[in-house]
């Protein structure tokens, strides 16, 4: 820049520091009349930054440009550039001619005929003891022109920590602090907890967590891992009911401490068989009773009629089903339905159109029992068969849904009587 420019530029400078000094502490405030005013100097004023999530100690680059638009009747307009820095930035240097004092940098520029921006450029450090996440809002920068001051939209920088380990301390590390679920089980009120089987879906969950610096809080369950919304105040023994439906389930578990803290889940699993043990009459239980009634007696299912004997008997069936879903059963488990039966009977199963109790799985026979013995056949001669944990493999059927049948038939003639009692039927899962 030539000599006589630069004194141009220097009087230039002056002459528009001392029109915009007049406007003293309101000059950077629009008033509503410039506002209004402001239509008709289609002037515009815009900042941007080069890193607007700065590290502490990072330099930043902003670029303020005055555009002229198209089609303004003016040519070579003067315009002051005033830029007030934010707090937490320390100024590092600007473009072109400009002045910095304090806080504040400016900048006298000439806005050329047509499109041609004023622009200017200026460099900040963020302050290294910025903290993290603090916005840094760049908002007081203006320009003066014509007597009217212009505004721009704010700048944000956000202080963001570099990607480096921090070691807190340890009470803040671990917060919330965090539950261990170390027992989680499924008690069943009628059944076998050794066995985990149930012929009830009314449960008791027992838990044991710990946790150290709060106290346990809360205990929630559910079918999966995901679903665990089933809350409740954490107690060691909460009483619980199952999804009913008889077959293999699988409970999750989760306990909360008062901060929030969160164990990890665990697993419970059992086998629901409802009212495998007849304590509940014959409910759950499909029943069949052609010709022949089925009933509960003393805590057993009686398939067919105990009352008769020799002659006339009713050709016919009484029989109790259940359907068992045994999807979930993982694919290691081994399966085994058990029950116990007592047939007793006046008739022969020798011929195989006698009498006969039999067990159908997914409509396919897999068991069928009767009187072998050699004795005469005769009106009042009772043969007692019993068999107690009485197991049939279910492996096979891992992965279905099944039927489980139980029948008591009379057969061939109307001559000597045949009927069973049934109980405690379960299904038990091992690996
Ligand atoms: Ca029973
Ligand atoms: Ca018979």
């Amino acid at each position: 820049m030539k000599l006589r420019d630069v004194v141009k530029h220097a009087i230039l400078i002056l002459g528009i520091t001392l029109v915009f000094g007049a406007l003293c502490a309101t000059c950077l405030h629009e008033s509503a009349r410039a506002a209004a005013h402001r239509q008709t100097w289609p002037f515009v004023i815009e900042k941007a930054a080069d890193v607007t999530a700065p590290a502490p100690g990072q330099q930043v680059t902003f670029v303020i440009t005055v555009s002229n638009p198209p089609g303004t009747p003016y040519m070579d307009i003067p315009v002051l550039i005033t830029e007030t820095l934010p707090q937490h930035v320390e100024f590092l240097n600007a473009s072109g001619i400009y002045t910095h004092a304090e806080n504040t940098v400016s900048w006298a520029e000439v806005l050329k005929f047509g499109v041609d921006p004023a622009v200017v450029t200026f460099s900040v450090q963020v302050a290294p003891t910025a903290t993290a996440y603090f916005p840094i809002v760049n908002q007081k920068y203006a320009a003066l022109i014509h007597g009217q001051v212009i505004h721009g939209e704010p700048v944000t920088l956000t202080v963001t920590p570099r990607h480096t380990w921090v070691y807190l301390p340890l009470v803040i590390r671990q917060y919330p602090v965090m539950p261990v679920l170390t027992a989680f089980n499924i008690i069943p009120r009628r059944g076998n907890a050794a066995q985990q089987f149930t012929y009830s879906a009314g449960v008791t969950l027992t838990l044991a967590a710990t946790i150290s610096g709060d106290t346990l809080h809360q205990a929630c369950f559910g079918a999966t891992a995901q679903s665990l919304t089933d809350c409740y105040p954490f107690a060691e023994t909460l009483a619980y009911t199952l999804p009913s439906g008889s077959g293999y389930q699988t409970l999750y578990a989760r306990v909360k401490g008062t901060q929030g803290g969160v164990s990890a889940p665990a697993i419970a699993t059992i086998t629901l068989l409802e009212n495998g043990d007849f304590n509940d009459e014959l409910a759950h239980w499909e029943v069949t009773q052609t010709n022949l009634p089925a009933a509960a007696r003393e805590g057993r299912a009686l398939l067919g009629d105990a009352a008769l004997s020799c002659h006339p008997i009713p050709i016919g069936e009484a029989a109790v089903a259940q359907t068992v879903d045994l999807r979930a059963v993982p694919p290691d488990r081994a399966i085994t339905l058990y029950f116990d039966y007592e047939i007793v009977t006046e008739d022969k199963f020798t011929h195989s159109d006698y009498d006969r109790f039999m067990v159908l799985i997914a409509g396919e026979e897999k068991h069928r029992d009767g009187y072998q013995g050699n004795e005469t056949i005769g009106c009042g001669r009772w043969h007692t068969l019993q068999q107690t944990n009485f197991a049939l493999d279910l492996t096979p059927y891992r992965g279905q849904s099944v039927s489980l049948f139980l029948g008591n038939t009379t057969r061939f003639d109307e001559w000597y009587n045949t009927y069973t009692y049934v109980d405690n039927v379960h299904i038990v899962v091992t690996p």
